[in-house]
């Protein structure tokens, strides 16, 4: 790890400099004068705290508003964080080595403020110092609105990313959009899911510091024109017939209590000037307008589908706007302007966070053939040491594909580009498999079918230098099926990083109790180097360690019952085994199976089958936002809400059985529950799930996951070994032999009571009073179809969670449990994938 820096000192202008010439430098002599971080003191940051109330929002403390107080707050501890980013950059600039530019659409960061002052330091200061004024911390943090600019697993695993990097002091600039509406707000109608715009900037953005004066032209449509130089080279020249302008919004990424802040770029699109001006003077003020809008429309909302593409128009164009900025900047103004392009790959590594950036590798070439003029051979062998590419899923239908013809309309000359590195690629293909059609048409980056389009998966693994997927299953999976002809040519390409999440946000800012707890056994230095919580495992064995540890699980149930009954009006019941479900609503994820089980339950008991005095009490809880188009995953948002409002106002099953559906899960929520959480259900369908990083969390917080053989969960059991793990389900080879063998979801409907009695409760109606068209698609794709393999491992799910019942009921022996997937979880840490990344695919130093 770095030493512990504070940096009290900056030169500041000499970041100014570097960009403006040094003019400034040698007619002022202060202007390269050390800038001094505010003095880390209660009265130096109350004195910070009411100089941004006075004179950044314009108010006396005895008038200022619940939101004055917090963007005061805010900006005092950015102010902070500025002078340790200054000092950063300057450093880096100092000794430039080669970076890593995180190329990502989505980043789900959560709420800004108590990670800014767990890295700061500055939590107890500013405790105190909000008291000095008469303020509650506590009140001032919840006024935070979490920037929300990703849909889930992949934008926030971009989160943890950014922030692991920047605790190991790696050189990373973040590069995304700056969406105007992040992921929608859910609430619920009558049960079902209706989407509220997620206007985050409202109230001001305090995080962010925007650069309008140094904006970068983005090009869209027109045409390409050649000519033969006069060395006899032919050159192409694209002529867009409209443009937009990136404006950089830079955040800053906080690295552990080590003095370094790297940055977060976030693009904002607005119309070009001139673009403007000219239709205006044109006299057509109403056009004018509305070009700004087409323009502005690029940056205005996050698209909330996360797995089945819809190839929107506007789509690619957000996706080409981001990446052609960010390239852009990385070349004019990351760079030294002497900048030979030959030695990029010793300055730049562009990971691609899925296919969203692909369009980023044809950008790369043009502006090296275009603009610096290099042959298509140069271009090429440059560009395919840039960039890497790390592959989120195996769903078939979540693999981009643009059409043909929309490149061709929107991005000509890139389409050109993409059909010659084609052209080279199955060049290739065809020296190393002669004679073999077929392959090159499956391996082609252009197919045909249902129409000709680009397979952004094919573009970006043909030019990276490595290909990963994000769990060893996954990764195997990946070799095997998904691009194995790929991994066939050329097999050292593909690799495995498994997923990781922040101990930073996810134990020690979401979970301070059993920090405490952690920081009292072992010492302080584990937040930063997790593995160390290994230590724990003896105190697995230790009484006394175990009481305290369910006194820490105890404490984190109250404290999310008090925020559903504060946020929700949910009122949780007390002593229940809290079983969470958290996550996007997908069916192959199956909340279908867990509302199956919990129908099960129900049904057991008021039909008498089964002795409520045998029943553990449980509370499920939901948290699950569906894309808006996703009608499947919208009925089952609705059964569930149906099912849950029968069953808390059952009396038969008062006491034994809760359900609760918070609306608009999200991070802040996500922060509160998961420490709180007994159970973590991990149950897709094996084989579909790439990784998952909630089952992550949920190990790392002390609760024991039920789960199949699906992505990081095989890691987890592994690691936190069988007796501490609930496994069920069919394997991803069981689940492929099945369908091969044809699967029939009636004959489990058939053969099995409590799966046929279970079903039935929901077709009747009473869940749905009395409606039984309410449940019928739901159902009927159950019976009929079941893509997802749901009824074939209900019984084995059943039988799970008869053994989870059993474990709960010895206390000792579960804490003992869960302290051990606590002590063993330490791997997950996206410190360590981080490292994995650097030593295996960026190659990067760290700490210069
Ligand atoms: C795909 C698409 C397709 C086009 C429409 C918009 C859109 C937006 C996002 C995505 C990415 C979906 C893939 C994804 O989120 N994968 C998840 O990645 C997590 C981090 O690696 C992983 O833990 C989850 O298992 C995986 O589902």
């Amino acid at each position: 790890m770095p030493a512990v820096r504070p940096a009290e000192t900056v030169a500041v202008a000499e970041d100014y400099l570097h960009e403006r010439g040094p003019t400034l430098e040698s007619t002022h002599p202060l202007a390269l004068g050390p800038v001094t971080a505010p003095p880390h003191t209660v009265d130096g940051f109350v004195k910070e705290f009411l100089r941004e109330l006075n004179y950044g929002q314009g108010v006396p403390l005895s008038r200022s508003s619940l939101n004055d107080q917090y963007m005061a707050l805010a900006r005092t501890v950015r102010g902070y964080l500025t002078a340790r980013w200054l000092e950063t950059a300057t450093r880096r600039r100092q000794s430039p080595h080669k970076m890593v530019g995180y190329l990502s659409a989505e980043y789900l960061l959560g709420r800004q403020l108590d990670n800014a002052l767990l890295a700061t330091d500055l939590s107890a200061i500013a405790e105190e110092a909000m008291k000095v004024c008469g303020l509650e911390l506590d009140a001032l943090r919840q006024a935070e609105v979490e920037p929300g600019l990703g849909n889930g697993g992949l934008g926030r695993l971009a989160a943890c990313f950014i922030d692991s990097l920047a605790t190991m002091d790696a050189p990373c600039v973040g590069y995304g959009i700056r969406y105007e509406y992040g992921i929608f707000k859910q609430t619920f109608v009558d049960g079902r899911q209706v989407e509220v715009p997620d206007n985050w900037l409202s109230m001001g953005g305090p995080w962010e510091i925007a650069h309008p004066e140094m904006e970068v032209p983005v090009h869209f449509g027109g045409h390409v024109e050649r000519a033969t130089a006069d060395d006899g080279r032919e050159r192409c020249t694209w002529v867009p017939d409209w443009s937009v302008l990136g404006i950089r919004y830079n955040v800053m990424v906080p690295g552990y209590q080590n003095g370094v802040v790297n940055t977060l770029r976030l693009w904002r699109a607005i119309a070009t000037r001139a673009f403007d001006l000219d239709i205006f003077n044109a006299g057509d003020y109403a056009s004018a307008v509305r070009s700004q809008t087409v323009a502005e429309n690029i940056s205005k909302v996050l698209y909330p589908e996360d797995s089945t593409p819809q190839g929107k128009e506007l789509r690619l164009q957000q996706q080409y706007f981001f990446v052609a900025c960010s390239i852009f900047d990385f070349l004019k103004h990351t760079q030294p302007t002497d900048l030979d392009v030959r030695e990029l790959p010793e300055r730049i590594i562009f990971q691609l966070n899925d296919t969203h950036p692909v369009i980023g590798i044809p950008e790369l070439m043009r502006l090296l053939i275009d603009d610096y003029d290099l042959t298509f051979e140069e271009a090429w062998a440059i560009t395919k040491q840039c960039f890497a590419y790390t592959c989120h899923t195996l769903l078939p239908e979540a693999l981009e594909v643009w059409p043909v013809s929309l490149m061709e309309r929107l991005l000509p000359r890139h389409m050109e580009i993409i059909y010659q590195i084609n052209e080279v690629f199955l060049a290739e293909v065809r020296e190393q498999f002669p004679g073999d059609e077929l392959r090159v048409r499956r391996m082609s980056i252009i197919g045909d079918h249902p129409e000709r389009s680009v397979r952004m998966a094919h573009l970006a693994t043909v030019a990276s230098v490595k290909v990963n997927g994000v769990a060893e299953l996954h990764s195997q999976l990946l070799r095997d099926k998904v691009l194995a002809d790929f991994s066939e040519m050329w097999p050292e390409k593909f690799t495995n990083v498994t997923n990781g999440v922040t101990p930073r946000r996810f134990v020690r800012q979401a979970n301070p109790f059993l920090s405490k707890l952690i920081t009292d056994t072992i010492g302080v230095g584990w937040v930063a180097n997790l593995e160390r919580v290994r230590e724990l495992e003896t105190y697995a064995e230790d009484p006394e360690f175990r009481a305290k540890f369910r006194e820490v699980k105890a404490a984190n149930k109250t404290r999310i019952a008090a925020v559903l009954e504060r946020r929700d009006g949910i009122l949780l019941p007390e002593d229940h085994l809290l079983d969470v479900m958290v996550k996007r609503l997908h069916e192959y994820k199956r909340q279908m199976l867990k509302l199956l089980h919990i129908v099960t339950l129900y049904e057991g008991i008021i039909s008498g089958d089964l002795d409520p005095a045998t029943v553990t009490p449980r509370t499920v809880v939901f948290g699950a936002k569906a894309a808006p188009g996703y009608r499947m995953a919208k009925e089952i948002i609705f059964l569930i809400n149906s099912v849950a409002s029968v069953i808390n106002n059952d009396p038969r099953v008062q006491g034994k059985l809760f359900i609760a559906f918070p609306a608009n899960y999200n991070v802040t929520l996500a922060e509160r529950l998961i420490p709180a959480a007994d159970l973590s259900e991990q149950i897709s369908l094996a084989g579909k799930e790439a990784s998952g990083t909630g089952n992550m969390k949920f190990a790392l917080n002390g609760a024991l996951t039920i789960g199949t053989d699906d992505g990081a969960n095989v890691e987890i059991r592994k690691l936190v070994g069988d007796d501490n793990f609930f496994l069920f389900g069919m394997t991803e080879p069981e689940v492929a032999d099945l369908q091969a063998r044809g699967y029939r979801p009636t004959e489990y409907y058939e053969s099995n009571e409590k799966l046929r009695r279970a079903i039935n409760l929901i077709d009747s109606g009473h869940f749905t009073g009395g409606n039984r068209e309410a449940a019928s698609m739901v159902i009927g794709d159950l019976l009929y179809n079941d893509r997802f393999l749901v009824l074939a491992d209900y019984q084995a799910y059943l039988d799970a969670q008869a053994e989870v019942e059993a474990a709960y009921a010895d206390q000792e022996a579960w804490s003992r449990s869960a302290i051990l997937n606590v002590a063993r979880t330490g791997f997950f840490s996206s410190d360590r994938s981080m490292r994995d990344y650097i030593n295996r695919i960026w190659h990067i130093q760290t700490g210069f």
